[in-house]
């Protein structure tokens, strides 16, 4: 009898936890700030929408949820609208959270915004937007983002700003033609794009075909595909 009340004391407060379900990863900060950087669940849609991300707790101060993440290769990012839309890849490695998840977190809080990048050499650089939005599918998932702050990677998002989200089976781009298609990725491309981080993961500089890498060309220009790039946002305070 004594073993079961000091099981039920010891699960206690982790019940109680789990049921505040956390919305983000700031959330998961917030109640235990000694909490390392990793993969942790969070509810964006509600009680019944858990999935699984990736925290960054170290980063310019952490409580940073990613939403997107390439660093190997080993997931395939040319995917259709469907994909996008709910997510795809794993939360220990590469994936992008979802158009729908990340749609509902910026409805329900004001986020900024955060892209740390590194290329084959080991160097390192980030582009930081103070803040980060996106409509509702029925308005293509259009993206709001301003405010930027330059660490050493420049702006590549200012063409990307007030454009809707397109696939290569839902072109909503700004150009005659699918910039999906002939960039290879998922993206807020205008016509096209200054960053493609959701393109092909190439293996750093490599020009066979234009622009179709893993890019933020206002850092490395058009040849060059990065060895590592993730978005990740939090609320601001
Ligand atoms: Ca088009």
């Amino acid at each position: 009898m004594q073993l079961v009340s000091v099981v039920l004391l010891l699960l206690a407060p982790g019940l109680i936890g789990c049921s505040e379900r956390p919305l983000d990863c700031s959330d998961i900060y917030r109640h235990d700030n000694s909490r390392p950087s990793g993969v942790y669940t969070i509810y964006p849609v509600g009680a019944t929408s858990a999935v699984q991300v990736y925290c960054d707790m170290a980063s310019e101060g952490g409580r940073w949820t990613v939403i997107q993440r390439r660093m190997d290769g080993t997931v395939n990012f040319y995917r259709p609208w469907a994909r996008y839309r709910t997510g795809f890849g794993s939360a220990a490695g590469e994936y992008w959270l979802g158009l729908e998840n990340i749609c509902h977190l910026t409805l329900r809080r004001r986020y900024e915004l955060l892209v740390d990048m590194e290329d084959f050499s080991g160097k390192k650089a980030f582009a930081r937007y103070s803040s980060f939005s996106i409509d509702s599918e029925a308005s293509g998932y259009r993206l709001h983002v301003s405010g930027f702050t330059d660490g050493g990677a420049g702006d590549s998002l200012y063409a990307a700003n007030r454009q809707k989200f397109s696939t290569w089976d839902r072109d909503q781009d700004s150009a005659g033609w699918s910039c999906a298609r002939q960039y290879m990725g998922g993206f807020w491309y205008n016509a096209c794009h200054k960053a493609n981080p959701n393109g092909i993961y190439l293996w750093g500089a490599d020009n066979t075909f234009y622009a179709i890498g893993v890019e933020w060309a206002t850092w490395k220009g058009h040849d060059y595909s990065l060895k590592a790039i993730s978005m990740k946002i939090r609320p601001l305070k």
